[in-house]
């Protein structure tokens, strides 16, 4: 039996996106903001009702863009829970992540915490809307206005959430998405930063392009991450299929919540806003209960995955310890269970029932 993947890459028809190659190899333009880099700028920001977007070459760097483009050093609060890529690009660009505990029913930053852990250091708030549910827009809001901090928002996952109907990738001084293969919209590596700031988007725009500004000369000290025609082509055949990939999803991710319901042992993310249902996360009671039917999964052929395991607050090698009981807790009990758009209905219902009967 063929192995089931916590993840596939939902991909357009192959035609579809060599018809758009097509169009690159007659006119030989593979990068430099060419054609359909911009229309991939463009008819993304018309899907999600955004003002505008600076593609990247990968999620990670559009988080790093989005510190350089704030021009921040110092303490930058965020999430424990969370992939590596949150704490690294944090780390990356010389400023210190500084974490605070999540709300154990979001799995997003707890605000109510996050005064407690500002100083005279703080420069930003870093959330994470993980696995595409918002996190508390208003409350972190109001702690920026406050103490005058910036804020950037981790919305990797985040690509057709919705809060209070407007796009989740709208809010913060830049949200940072990522259209990295395993994610709702794919470039294969690719990534984004939006922002309604016309400075800010200008320094984004010369940031992933050598520090040049619109006269090709160098106004500031940039880099190369710029995404290529060919990878914008894949985003714009994909993106024909976003709306009917994030309904796929909405289904499995209700049919996997009503097979599992046969078991009161189980929890799943409370939802706080119109969420992508990208992943279908589930939460055991106990490590041990996770490690038991991950095997079970295991001898089935199915792969799931434990995002986020470990917690980034245990990565002793590059952070120092403190402890985040709730984060720590969740990481060591989560398990992301398949969920794209080429798995079948029969296919969910056959890992909800080995589930069900693992115990
Ligand atoms: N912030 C957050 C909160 C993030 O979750 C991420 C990335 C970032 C920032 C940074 O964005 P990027 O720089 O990546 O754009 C994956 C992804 O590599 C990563 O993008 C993602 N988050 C993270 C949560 O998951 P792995 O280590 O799980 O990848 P991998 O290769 O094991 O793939 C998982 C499954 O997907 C495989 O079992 C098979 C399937 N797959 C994967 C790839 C790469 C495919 O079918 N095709 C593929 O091409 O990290």
């Amino acid at each position: 039996m063929e192995k089931i993947f916590v993840t596939q890459p939902t991909l357009a028809p192959l035609g579809e996106y060599t018809e758009l190659l097509k169009t690159v190899w007659a006119s030989g333009i593979m990068t430099h903001n060419g054609p359909l880099v911009q229309k991939f700028e463009h008819d993304f920001c018309q899907y999600e009702m955004l003002d505008n977007i600076v593609t990247v070459t990968n999620g990670t760097y559009a988080i790093q863009a989005a510190i350089r483009a704030l021009n921040i050093r110092g303490e930058i609060i965020t999430s424990p829970f969370s992939f590596i890529a949150t704490t690294s690009a944090i780390l990356y660009e010389g400023c210190t992540p500084v974490y605070v505990d999540i709300d154990p029913e979001t799995f997003n930053i707890d605000p109510q915490k996050i005064e407690y852990a500002i100083t005279d250091k703080t420069v930003a708030i870093m959330p994470v809307h993980v696995f595409g549910n918002p996190c508390n827009i208003e409350a972190i809001e109001a702690i920026a206005t406050k103490y005058h901090l910036k804020v950037i928002y981790d919305g990797a996952h985040a690509v057709g959430s919705r809060y209070k109907g407007k796009a989740l990738l709208s809010f913060g001084d830049i949200s940072a998405t990522s259209f990295h293969a395993t994610k709702m919209l794919n470039t294969a590596e690719g990534g984004g930063c939006i922002t309604s700031n016309n400075e800010l988007l200008k320094k984004l725009q010369m940031l992933r392009f050598f520090g040049y500004n619109d006269h090709k000369d160098v106004e500031i000290v940039g880099s190369n991450y710029k995404m290529t025609e060919v990878n914008a082509a894949l985003g714009l055949a994909n993106l024909k299929y976003l709306k009917e990939a994030i309904a796929d999803r909405k289904r499995k991710y209700n049919l996997y919540k009503e097979i599992l319901s046969c078991r009161n042992d189980l929890s799943f993310q409370k939802l706080s806003g119109e969420c992508n249902c990208s992943y279908f996360p589930v939460v055991f009671r106990s490590e041990a209960d996770l490690l038991l039917v991950q095997d079970k999964l295991l001898e089935n052929n199915i792969v799931p995955r434990r995002y986020f395991y470990p917690s980034l607050n245990t990565y002793k090698t590059i952070v120092p310890y403190k402890k985040m009981p709730f984060s720590e807790s969740l990481a060591e009990r989560i398990l992301c269970l398949p969920l794209y758009f080429n798995l079948s209905e029969s296919d969910v219902i056959r890992i909800g029932e080995i589930i069900c009967k693992s115990f």
